[in-house]
């Protein structure tokens, strides 16, 4: 009890910053989440004990579905086989049943997605386990769907979570993988004979690829509603470009889930015809540009709201850098919360602040997330190259050189706002004065070496969780990595975040400069990225570019770091791409 007493007190005024509190806080914040997954796994077993003695069998075996825990699972199953049930009813029955409850949970904020991925893989050991008594010809599936990421295109995480929960619902994926073009569909489409097909892609560059996709499915006859999910994708753009291009159904999944409810009635002759008519535009796409519009460079050649007459900071020097960073555990300490258990493993609330206050959801995501570190900490590398160069600005250009060059090693074109403040990404280099240019860092880097094996691996072995958890953990490792190196950046500028900084501050960028990386709304000239490639070759530290500009393997991050202390997120609205 008197430790209780003094852990309140030390958590009472913890910093948010580790790095800020004291050995005993440290300690204290520890013990706080030990207790909170103690408490966690004391109330799930209680919950366990009520199943197994009170339920009836197929509720059990539906519960262990929902539940997303295997304890108990094949003695149950073997029960249910003893009663003279056959192996596929059992699929079809309970176990789908778990599995639908688990949709309609998820659907209704009651669960989330790293709980949903505890369902598939309880779904995944049912399944093999009654595999081995049933005829070859059983089948169990729903239909078949065949599942691709676009041309030019490295996204995987969304594409894979889709086919988890496709399969564990009854469905027959065929992943192509990553990068697929179009002839590679139209080849599975004739070999597999697929209900559906399936197109993920990250970029706005990859929707353009759907409509080149769809419109090249057409020309092949096939005529198979199609599934189209991704961050850049919209219901509009799926309805007013992909649907035209393709003649037939084209319907927008914004998450697995969806993706899943649209399979279902599609393979549902009730709601079949609706769902078809609903997806299906009149037009046949003809003369869909990858132009999205044209911009015009307004009157304004510099920005009112940037200062042209600060002092200019100097650099350490010159070099290009190459690293392996060594100390992966603090890169970590950069990876945004809110986008590792929050978009990624879809924890609802801060999670943060859920943790300490002993949330067992919280708790079981923090623990179940700090297994997937352990094992990432043996293979997982951070690389990393950067260089600083000396820059000019002349209205919207902006030239990169040689150490004291007088011609450019390359001229950046960008955008300018045409209107409110008329910002542009150039106004951000200072004019040279007395023979001394401002400069510009440019920066790649990569948490993705041998992710999308291990994590194709996990996959294939039913641990979806750790699936997931690692392609996750990459990515945002990829952006933790490059807040870290701009951290390191800023320090080699002469001007290191104050001491009282916090990581919350860091993640909301208050600090001077800014970091912009092409494809983002202030540069979203994606060809930029190959200039990039030019000057910086991260070729060296195994980051390729694709047809498409993306970077693989997919957890890299590439960005242009400037120190001007106006700097500001914004917009220069569509441009070619
Ligand atoms: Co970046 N990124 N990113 N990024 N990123 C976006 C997509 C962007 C919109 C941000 C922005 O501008 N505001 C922008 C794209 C704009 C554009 O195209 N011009 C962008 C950019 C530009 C980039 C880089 C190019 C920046 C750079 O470094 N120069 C770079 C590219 C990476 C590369 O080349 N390898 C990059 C990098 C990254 C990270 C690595 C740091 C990270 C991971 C990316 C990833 O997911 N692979 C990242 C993140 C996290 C994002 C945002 C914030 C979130 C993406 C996300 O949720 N991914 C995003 C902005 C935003 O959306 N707010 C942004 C998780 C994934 C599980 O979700 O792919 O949507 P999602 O999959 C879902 C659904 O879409 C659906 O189900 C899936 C699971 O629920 N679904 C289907 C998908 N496919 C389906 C198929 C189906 C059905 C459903 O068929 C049956």
């Amino acid at each position: 009890m008197a430790a209780d007493h003094s852990n309140a007190r030390l958590l009472r005024d913890v910093p948010a910053d580790w790095r800020k509190q004291s050995k005993e806080q440290r300690a204290a914040v520890n013990q706080h989440y030990i207790a909170a997954i103690a408490e966690h796994f004391r109330t799930t077993k209680k919950k366990e004990k009520a199943r197994a003695a009170d339920v009836p069998l197929e509720e059990r075996l539906a519960n262990y579905i929902i539940e997303g825990t295997r304890d108990g699972l094949v003695e149950d199953l073997e029960k249910k086989r003893g009663e003279g049930a056959a192996p596929l009813d059992i699929v079809n029955g309970p176990l789908m049943a778990g599995m639908a409850e688990v949709g309609r949970l998820f659907n209704a904020n009651e669960l989330i997605v790293a709980e949903v991925l505890q369902s598939a893989e309880a779904m995944k050991a049912a399944v093999s386990h009654l595999e081995q008594f049933m005829e070859k010809a059983d089948t169990a599936k729903r239909g078949k769907v065949v599942l691709a990421t676009v041309k030019g295109d490295v996204h995987d995480i969304g594409k894979n979570l889709v086919e988890i929960i496709l399969k564990n619902n009854g469905y027959d994926v065929v992943n192509l993988g990553i990068k697929v073009p179009p002839e590679e569909l139209i080849k599975a489409y004739q070999e597999h004979k697929p209900d559906a097909i399936g197109l993920s892609g990250l970029l706005v560059k990859s929707a353009q690829q759907m409509v080149i996709t769809a419109n090249d499915l057409k020309d092949a006859g096939i005529e198979i509603p199609m599934l189209v999910g991704g961050a850049a994708l919209s219901a509009k753009f799926t309805q007013t470009k992909i649907a035209p291009s393709y003649g037939k159904a084209v319907c927008y999944a914004k998450d697995a889930m969806t993706g899943l409810r649209l399979m279902n009635e599609l393979m549902d002759p009730a709601t079949r015809e609706t769902v078809l008519r609903n997806h299906t535009a009149s037009g046949n796409g003809a003369g869909v540009s990858t132009i999205v519009t044209v911009q015009e460079i307004p009157a304004v050649t510099r920005s009112p709201r940037v200062r042209a007459d600060l002092p200019i900071p100097t650099v350490k020097d010159l070099d290009r850098k190459v690293r392996l960073v060594p100390d992966l555990r603090e890169v970590w300490g950069y990876v945004n919360p809110f986008m590792l258990y929050g978009r990624h493993m879809g924890f609802r609330g801060d999670f943060e602040k859920r943790l300490a206050e002993r949330d067992p959801k919280a708790a079981e995501l923090f623990e179940n997330m700090e297994e997937v570190k352990k094992e990432a900490a043996e293979f997982m590398k951070i690389r990393a190259v950067w260089q600083f160069f000396e820059a000019e600005a002349e209205g919207e250009a902006l030239r990169l050189f040689a150490p004291g060059a007088k011609v450019p090693l390359h001229t950046f074109q960008f955008g300018r706002q045409r209107m409110g403040d008329f910002l542009c990404l150039s106004d951000y280099v200072l004019p040279a004065r007395d023979g001394k240019r401002d400069h510009l860092a440019l920066v790649v880097v990569t948490a993705g070496e041998g992710i999308r094996n291990r994590s194709e691996k996990a996959k294939n072995e039913g641990y979806y969780f750790k699936s997931h958890g690692l392609q996750a953990l990459a990515i945002e490792t990829a952006e933790a990595s490059a807040e870290w190196l701009h951290r390191r950046i800023r320090e080699d500028w002469g001007f290191p975040d104050p001491p009282e900084m916090t990581m919350a501050q860091r993640f909301t960028s208050r600090y001077r400069g800014k970091r912009y990386s092409f494809g983002y709304p202030a540069c979203p000239n994606l060809k930029d990225q190959a200039v990039l490639w030019k000057l910086l070759r991260p070729e060296e530290i195994g980051v390729q570019l694709t047809e498409g500009f993306m970077m693989d393997p997919e957890a890299s991050v590439s960005a242009l770091v400037f120190h001007h202390p106006d700097c500001t997120y914004f917009s220069v609205g569509d441009i070619e791409t």
